[in-house]
């Protein structure tokens, strides 16, 4: 037995832990690196096609999406926490270094966002076209980027100018002279994947 016994085993654990902390504050591509460990794992398991929705539930063919992101989180024992649904980051603060994982699924290839649009900080795992047969122009695949990424690097200016024009409409719509009606402007974002590029296509044979 080590002279340290049981102790000699939770001193290294603290030891672990401390790098990963000092990885995450030195290192800017530490979750990257860990959600390119996520990836790598996701798609090695296989089992990633995704078959439609129950009877018209998105919402429970999206949980199986997230279920299988769960499943490998869980599989390399790493730290996260879940995030209420209808927020951006399914799971957070994974590997207690700050990476947050958003999990989508669309067959058509249109990821509605409501009011937000999706954070440059998050990571995306995007399950799409998983109802395409042989015939379809798509072909089932999974797209792995930062929010970014996902948005095709949209410019600053470009997207000042959509808040101030949201702000003005939100100002017009307070003004007098609608009577009784009234009018509050929402963003409506959504994201087109048919032009991303990377996405890895899905063996329909797995
Ligand atoms: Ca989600």
């Amino acid at each position: 037995m080590s002279p340290l016994g049981g102790q000699g085993l939770r001193a290294n654990k603290t030891v672990k832990m401390c790098l990963s902390y000092a990885d995450a504050l030195f290192s800017p591509h530490a979750r990257q690196n860990l959600f390119d460990v996520i990836k790598s794992r996701l798609l090695a398991k296989g089992g990633l096609l995704i078959f439609g929705t129950d009877k018209g539930k998105t919402q429970q063919s999206g949980t199986r999406a997230e279920g299988k992101v769960k499943e490998v989180l869980d599989e390399l024992n790493l730290f996260y926490t879940c995030a209420p649904s209808q927020q951006h980051r399914d799971f957070r603060n994974i590997g207690n270094i700050g990476l947050d994982i958003e999990v989508k699924k669309s067959d058509k290839g249109i990821i509605k966002c409501n009011d937000t649009r999706p954070p440059e900080d998050v990571f995306y795992i995007v399950f799409l076209y998983q109802k395409s047969t042989e015939k379809s122009k798509h072909k089932p695949c999974i797209w792995f980027g930062t929010g970014d990424e996902l948005c095709g690097h949209p410019e600053l200016e470009a997207l000042r100018e959509v808040d101030i024009a949201m702000e003005n409409a939100r100002k017009i719509a307070k003004s007098k002279g609608l009577g009784n009606l009234k009018l509050y402007p929402r963003y409506n974002w959504s994201v087109n994947c048919a032009g991303l590029s990377g996405k890895i296509e899905l063996d329909p044979e797995q």
